[in-house]
């Protein structure tokens, strides 16, 4: 009779043991999600790029369609990459070949900003 309790808490942190193992593999692991793909586009539109935060692999590009009817250009804040002045309908797309985080924005909107990080 005196073991009893200490079997039924052993079995309450057994089973809770096993409850949280369950809620934590069914759940997406936190942070950014890393695309895996060799092209990645992002959007700009109502003066707005679209994803603002990507992340991508080592090698692979972005591509930025301008989707607005106002001009727009993609300037890196570190001086990685400068695009000419996109028009309604041009692209511009440049290769990742550095690990980092690079942050960009518009020059002629400068509230328009975004960030690629490359792992
Ligand atoms: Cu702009």
């Amino acid at each position: 009779m005196k073991k009893y309790p200490i079997l039924v808490a052993f079995a309450l942190v057994a089973a809770m043991v096993v409850v949280a193992g369950c809620t934590s593999s069914s759940n997406p692991s936190p942070g950014p999600v890393t695309s895996t793909a060799s092209q990645n586009n992002v959007s700009i539109q109502n003066y707005a790029f679209n994803p603002s935060a990507i992340s991508i692999q080592k090698g692979a590009n972005v591509t930025w369609r301008n989707d607005d009817s106002v001009q727009h250009t993609i300037v890196s804040d570190t001086q990685a990459f400068t695009s000419p002045t996109l028009n309604k309908g041009d692209a511009y797309t440049f290769q990742f070949n550095n690990t980092g985080t690079y942050p960009y924005h518009c020059s002629i909107h400068t509230y328009m900003t975004g960030t690629i990080t490359v792992v």
